[in-house]
């Protein structure tokens, strides 16, 4: 048995009712990053994403392109997979709503819930919003000056009377509370938190959670004309790819409760709110905590599907690389803020952060061995005060960005090892060993140690955000598999002298705009 803490961590499973979009992957890519993370720390991750394949959105879309339910996912699921090598994701499962897994444990969670009392039929009337799949009470809605109504979120809705199964949400109210107020950690950052407990503080409503106007859904066990509310289905996808509904299954026991469910800020609702009173209701423990993040903006509008304005994350992957993809995203946006994006920024962040600031440093300090120590790697003379400062900067990042990961802040994690990075180039510019060469040798095998040492950890640390360039840096400087994790980190362990390293290549490109056509 693995004496590994066990960390269950998920993305949002996406509606394929079009190709990705950059709100897709910039998910996608913070979670493989928290993900990349915590097994460099020592703990044992499963991380799963995957497809929300029901509800009414999806029937709409294909009877619009004039094609089945099925054959949309055909053309669409593929796209979501591919995400996998295009961004570098290093999930370990990829779960679909239309899975036999996934229909047996959704059948299973809604037995359990009526087992439990839970789940009443009646009759529903109220607002539906097709693109948010989500009731709303008429105070929720406005109508606007085109005489639409429209929900919270900005999204149309429809009036939709039609017998109902309820599960008794009501019932819930105050054990949300209580348990919001135990958990502060449990709703991430904290205004989507407060959000939720005002929401919850209003009153609950019991929740609608089957229809029968369509049949593009989960039959409800022992009454086939309803099919199951879409959420219900989709929440419980991160139970079954742990086995459910067979609790003794190995994954289950390690991995339930979830310690992270990483999701946008318009489905925190959802996560924070039903899906812990349809987990207690059938016997199950909450999630640990749900982490809302922002939105991302092409040009300062929201991007989705429905809207029209969406990039390709693909092409993004082809113009930048996928590390300078992953990089800028998650450097530039405050995890749990919306963030724009713009090409002048990311090439910004490419040519300055990247290309400049880390890439150069490498380069130079490590052609500098391999140009005037035949490659060998010095033994540190006796340090410096400078030495010993910079060091203990780089000592330093370990702690730095383990605090800021403890909340998820990945940008604090980022900016703490690139101000290590900016504080290494400045201790280079004013070591110059270029100029030591002549004049005491000695001396600069001492500052190119120390700025190898500095590299090492920097290219440890920027393993989660970065995997395929950090990985050829730590190649350049031969560091072995096993001592890439985490804990060659903080001073304990350092970069071994003698060892013969390959001349330096370039790691990070600049990014240069392509050339104009010619003219004439
Ligand atoms: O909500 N920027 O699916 P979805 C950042 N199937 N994130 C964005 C975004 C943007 N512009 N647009 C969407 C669903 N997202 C449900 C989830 S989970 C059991 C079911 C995020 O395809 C969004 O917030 O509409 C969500 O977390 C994810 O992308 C999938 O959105």
């Amino acid at each position: 048995m693995s004496a590994k803490t066990p960390f269950y961590i998920t993305t949002a499973i996406a509606y394929p009712n079009g190709v990705p979009h950059m709100g897709h992957a910039y998910e996608a890519i913070a979670t493989d990053c928290i993900a990349r993370f915590k097994r460099l720390d020592g703990y044992d991750v499963r991380f799963l994403t995957g497809t929300d394949e029901h509800g009414i959105k999806m029937l709409q879309t294909a009877q619009k392109a004039g094609i089945t339910p099925a054959e949309l996912l055909d053309r669409n699921v593929p796209a979501f997979k591919a995400m996998g090598p295009a961004f570098n994701l290093s999930n370990d499962d990829f779960i679909r709503t239309t899975e036999e897994r996934h229909i047996k444990s959704s059948q299973a969670i809604w037995e359990r819930m009526a087992a439990n009392g839970d789940i009443y039929k009646s009759t529903y009337s109220g607002w539906y919003s097709v693109r948010d799949e989500a009731y709303y009470a008429e105070d929720e809605t406005t109508v606007n000056d085109q005489n639409v109504r429209l929900g919270p979120q900005g999204t149309p809705v429809e009036w939709v009377e039609e017998e109902s199964y309820f599960f008794r949400l009501s019932a819930y109210q105050q054990k949300l509370l209580d348990f919001y107020a135990a958990n502060p950690g449990f709703i991430m950052p904290e205004a989507r938190r407060n959000e939720v407990v005002s929401f919850v503080s209003g009153g609950l409503q019991d929740l609608s959670i089957s229809r029968t106007t369509f049949d593009w859904g989960i039959p409800v066990p022992g009454d086939p004309a309803h099919i199951m509310y879409v959420w219900v289905d989709a929440l419980t996808n991160y139970i079954t790819a742990l086995g459910y509904p067979d609790q003794d299954a190995e994954l289950f026991k390690k991995f339930w409760p979830a310690d992270l469910h990483v999701i946008g800020k318009d489905i925190i609702r959802f996560h924070a709110v039903y899906w812990p009173a349809f987990l207690w209701s059938a016997g199950l423990e909450p999630p640990k905590r749900v982490f809302g993040h922002g939105f991302l903006f092409n040009r300062g509008e929201k991007m989705s599907k429905s809207v029209g304005n969406v990039v390709d994350p693909f092409g993004l992957v082809e113009t930048y690389g996928v590390d300078a993809t992953r990089y800028f995203f998650l450097r530039e946006v405050s995890f749990g803020q919306d963030g724009s994006y713009s090409h002048e920024a990311i090439v910004n962040r490419m040519n300055a952060d990247l290309a400049n600031d880390l890439g150069n440093l490498a380069q130079r300090s490590l052609s500098m061995i391999s140009k005037n120590l035949d490659g060998m790697v010095p033994t540190p003379g006796p340090l410096s005060p400078e030495d010993e400062a910079i060091l203990a900067l780089a000592d330093g990042m370990l702690a730095k960005a383990r605090e800021a990961m403890e909340s998820q802040a990945i940008h604090q994690y980022l900016a703490a090892v690139w101000a290590v990075v900016a504080e290494a180039n400045r201790y280079f510019a004013a070591q110059a060993p270029w100029a030591l060469r002549k004049t005491d040798p000695a001396r600069m095998e001492t500052v190119l140690w120390t700025t190898a040492e500095v590299i090492r950890q920097v290219a440890i640390l920027a393993q989660p955000v970065m995997p395929e360039s950090a990985g050829k840096m730590l190649d350049l400087i031969l560091v072995p598999e096993a001592e890439r994790g985490f804990h060659t980190l903080g001073g304990g362990f350092r970069l071994q002298g003698g060892l013969q390293i390959p001349a330096p290549v370039g790691v990070f490109p600049r990014y240069v705009e392509p050339e104009a056509p010619a003219a004439g």
